[in-house]
Order: structure tokens, then C-alpha cells, then sequence
């Protein structure tokens, strides 16, 4: 089997270049390992910057987000009992955020592929990538039992941080990363949202953040050690944490429902360079992490897609390399920007084990002089909204 890109992965990532390639006529098949079900089925990301809801748009599968989704102009930031409002179209020039599950996301991608009738293969196992340096480079996976052999142009690896293909890059690449010491406790409860926008609590027992999934769902996270058992906390304890940390002076506080689902995830920050290697490319989770506290991580992977995408499409056009050579560089300037302010939003919004009172009193003030400074509020607005791309194909 031949094909022109091969591409590793059928998350957000796999699944958008996919569909990118095939709108400038590309071809590409695409190695899922887990099954169809479980990847529709994670809990993951809410949160759309402007770009990434555009960019759905642009390429014909925004409908069911532009219905179902939630466009918010603002959010709240909690702290010393009170929410502070930040308004963040008023700041951007009319830009938003879109409250749309991953999984939707997902949903509305595969729907997407099926309905173009090219390969989208799940339950792959043992996938590897060789001769990357080469012309032709190769995926070799087992399915159904049996042995395949996938020639292709290029190799997109789109399968996540625990994936196969950044090992496959070889010893040029340089990794940098940061753990933090916490993590997030997650649930999804059934329980209607009870504020209009997300509220992200800095609070002295620990961060914390309301958000929600539909005019029925919320969801909800705080901050927990991370390597915290999830099975130690029961649904009345979660409540009890969760009420403690986001009850503000002026009585607000999230409606309470039957929990849905509660996972722990842990926090990192990673990147990975350069972004490729011969004929492989990463991209999304594979090649960069970043803590979920800034909401980005799915937007930054949408960010490379559009870009390799963009790239592969002007290589057959064209016959020219020069995008493609661009890639990593392009997308690591958007990554680090990135890592910068979801490091910020994390450190800012957290407390640390470590930590002494000086730098409580500066995280307060620090939270203090950003909801009073209109200069502030607008850096935090931008960067939130997610900062200016270009979609054109
Ligand atoms: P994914 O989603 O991990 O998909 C990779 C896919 O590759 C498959 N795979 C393999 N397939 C074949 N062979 C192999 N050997 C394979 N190994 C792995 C996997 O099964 C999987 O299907 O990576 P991708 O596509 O790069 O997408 C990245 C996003 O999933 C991630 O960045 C976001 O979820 C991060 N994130 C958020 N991002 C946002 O933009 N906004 C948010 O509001 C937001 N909230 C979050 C988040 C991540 C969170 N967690 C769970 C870390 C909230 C949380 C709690
Ligand atoms: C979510 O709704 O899952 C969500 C919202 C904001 C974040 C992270 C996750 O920063």
C-alpha cells in the first residue's frame, strides 16, 4: 500500500490534517491504535480559541460547533472571594472562546472523513516508522492479525505524547520540560452552569476552575498532588472541596448534580526540538505539552496542522520544499509563546508545596494588579483569545 501521507494518530490533530490534506487534494490514511469508541469518548479539552473555531469553519465542519457550542466573551478570574470579570471581546477587537468538547470536536472530524470515504484505520497495533531519511519512508502495524506495510511520502506523527514517533526522530532532537508538583482532579457533572463564563479560582487551599460542557453539563477541576488516587475521593467529598474553593463573598457558587465522570491528570510542560526529522513531522501532543491551565493545548495542535498541512499541499503543487523546511521553526515560535503564557496562567494560579508567604502575597498582587490594569487584562485577553493567525489554505 501506498499512500502520500501517512499519518500516525486520530485525535484532534490526526484527524484535522487529515481532513486539511483532503480539501487540497492530498491523500493520506490514518493508524489509530485505540478503537473507534474510546477516542470519542475522552474527556479532555473545552475550550476553542477564535482561530481553531474559524479554521473548523473554514473547512466545512464548524456547523454542529457554531449550533451546539458556547461562544464566551468573557471570563472570570476568583480570588480574596471575588470575581473579577475580564472582557475579553471587548479587549480583542470582538474575539471569543468557544466552550465545544474534544470529543465533539472528534465526533464532527470523523463524521468529516468517513463521509470523504478515505482510510481511517483503528485498532492498529505495533505501529513503527523506518527510513525516514529516505524518499519512501514506511509504516509497518499489525491489523486484524495481520502484518501491513504502508509506503509513503511523508509521515505526520499525530499520536500524542505517549506515542511512537517522537522516539523515531532520532538523537538531533533536544527535548525541554518542566513537572508540576500538582495535578488536576476532574469531573463532569450533571448540573446546569451557574455563571455565564469560566471562573478560574486562585484560592489558599489550591487552584481552582468552573467551567462547563452544555446549558446542562458542568464541568469542574481543582488541584490535587499529582500522583493523587482518585478512588480515595468520593462524589460528597469532591462537592465539599470543590464548594469550599469557588464559594465567593457575594454567594456564588456552582450548582451541585450527580457526578458523570472524575478523572486526576497530571501537569507538564514539553517541547520538543525540531519538530521533525527526514520525512517525519509532528505534530500536536506529540512533539509539545503544555499544563491545561491557559486551555491550549488542542488549539496549538490545530496551529501545526494547519501549517504542515499548508506546507505538504504547496509541495505537490509546487514541487517546493520551502514551507516544509519552515515548519518546525514556525510552529515552535507559536509553541513557545504558548508554553510562556500557560506556564504564566499555571504559576499565577496555583500554590506550590514549596512555597513560603512572600509568594502568596505576590500572587495575590499579581492577580490584583491584572484585574485592575486595562494593559494587563488586555495581554492576559490576547493570549487567551489566542493570538492572530492566518487561515487562509
Ligand atoms: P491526542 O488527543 O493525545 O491524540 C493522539 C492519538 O494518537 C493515538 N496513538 C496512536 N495511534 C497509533 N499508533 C500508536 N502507537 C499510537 N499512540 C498513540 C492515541 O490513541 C490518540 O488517539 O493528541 P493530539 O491529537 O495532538 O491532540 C491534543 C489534545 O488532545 C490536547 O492538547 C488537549 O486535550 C489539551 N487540553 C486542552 N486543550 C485546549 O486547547 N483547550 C482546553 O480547554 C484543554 N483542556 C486539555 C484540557 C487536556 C487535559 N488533559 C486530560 C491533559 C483539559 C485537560 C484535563
Ligand atoms: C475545560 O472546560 O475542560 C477546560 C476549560 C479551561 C481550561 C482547561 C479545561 O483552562
Amino acid at each position: 500500500m501506498h499512500t502520500q501521507v501517512g499519518i500516525v494518530g486520530a485525535g484532534p490533530a490526526g484527524l484535522l490534517l487529515g481532513h486539511l490534506l483532503h480539501r487540497m487534494g492530498v491523500d493520506s490514511v490514518i493508524l489509530e491504535a485505540r478503537d473507534r469508541e474510546h477516542v470519542m469518548n475522552r474527556v479532555r479539552a473545552g475550550v476553542l480559541e477564535q482561530f481553531t473555531a474559524d479554521l473548523m469553519t473554514h473547512l466545512g465542519v464548524g456547523a454542529r460547533l457554531h449550533r451546539e457550542g458556547l461562544r464566551h466573551e468573557s471570563v472570570y478570574l476568583s480570588f480574596a472571594g471575588r470575581r473579577h470579570l475580564v472582557p475579553l471581546a471587548e479587549l480583542t477587537g470582538g474575539k471569543a472562546i468557544y466552550v465545544y468538547g474534544q470529543n465533539e470536536v472528534v465526533k464532527d472530524l470523523m463524521e468529516a472523513r468517513i463521509s470523504t470515504g478515505r482510510p481511517l484505520h483503528y485498532e492498529v497495533q505495533n505501529a513503527s516508522v523506518h527510513h525516514i531519511d529516505s524518499p519512501r519512508p514506511v509504516i509497518r502495524y499489525t491489523a486484524n492479525g495481520r502484518q501491513q506495510e504502508l509506503t509513503c511520502d511523508f509521515i505526520a506523527g499525530c499520536d500524542g505524547f505517549h506515542g511512537i514517533c517522537r522516539p523515531a526522530l532520532g538523537d538531533a532532537v533536544r527535548f525541554y520540560d518542566r513537572t508540576y508538583p500538582f495535578g488536576w482532579l476532574g469531573i463532569l457533572a450533571e448540573a446546569p452552569p451557574s455563571s455565564e463564563a469560566l471562573v478560574y479560582t486562585y484560592h489558599d487551599r489550591g487552584f481552582a476552575l468552573f467551567s462547563m460542557r452544555s446549558p446542562n453539563i458542568t464541568r469542574l477541576y481543582f488541584q490535587v498532588p499529582p500522583d493523587e488516587d482518585i478512588d480515595r475521593w468520593s462524589d460528597d467529598a469532591i462537592w465539599q472541596e470543590m464548594l469550599r474553593r469557588m464559594t465567593t463573598c457575594d454567594g456564588w457558587k456552582p450548582n451541585v448534580g450527580p457526578i458523570l465522570n472524575k478523572n486526576v491528570t497530571a501537569m507538564r510542560s514539553f517541547v520538543t526540538e525540531p519538530m521533525c526529522a527526514g520525512r517525519l513531522y509532528l505534530a500536536g501532543d506529540a512533539a509539545h505539552i503544555v499544563p491545561p491551565t491557559g486551555a491550549k493545548g488542542l488549539n496549538l495542535a490545530a496551529f501545526d496542522v494547519l501549517h504542515l498541512g499548508r506546507a505538504i499541499a504547496a509541495f505537490y503543487r509546487t514541487g517546493k520544499t520551502d514551507l516544509l523546511r519552515q515548519y518546525s521553526d514556525t510552529a515552535l515560535e507559536r509553541a513557545w509563546k504558548t508554553q510562556r503564557f500557560s506556564w504564566w496562567m499555571t504559576q499565577t494560579l496555583h500554590r506550590f508545596p514549596d512555597e513560603n508567604p512572600f509568594d502568596s502575597k505576590r500572587q495575590l498582587s499579581d492577580l490584583g494588579y491584572l484585574t485592575s490594569s486595562k494593559a494587563a487584562m488586555t495581554s492576559l485577553a490576547e493570549n487567551y483569545v489566542g493570538l492572530p493567525v492566518d487561515i487562509e489554505l
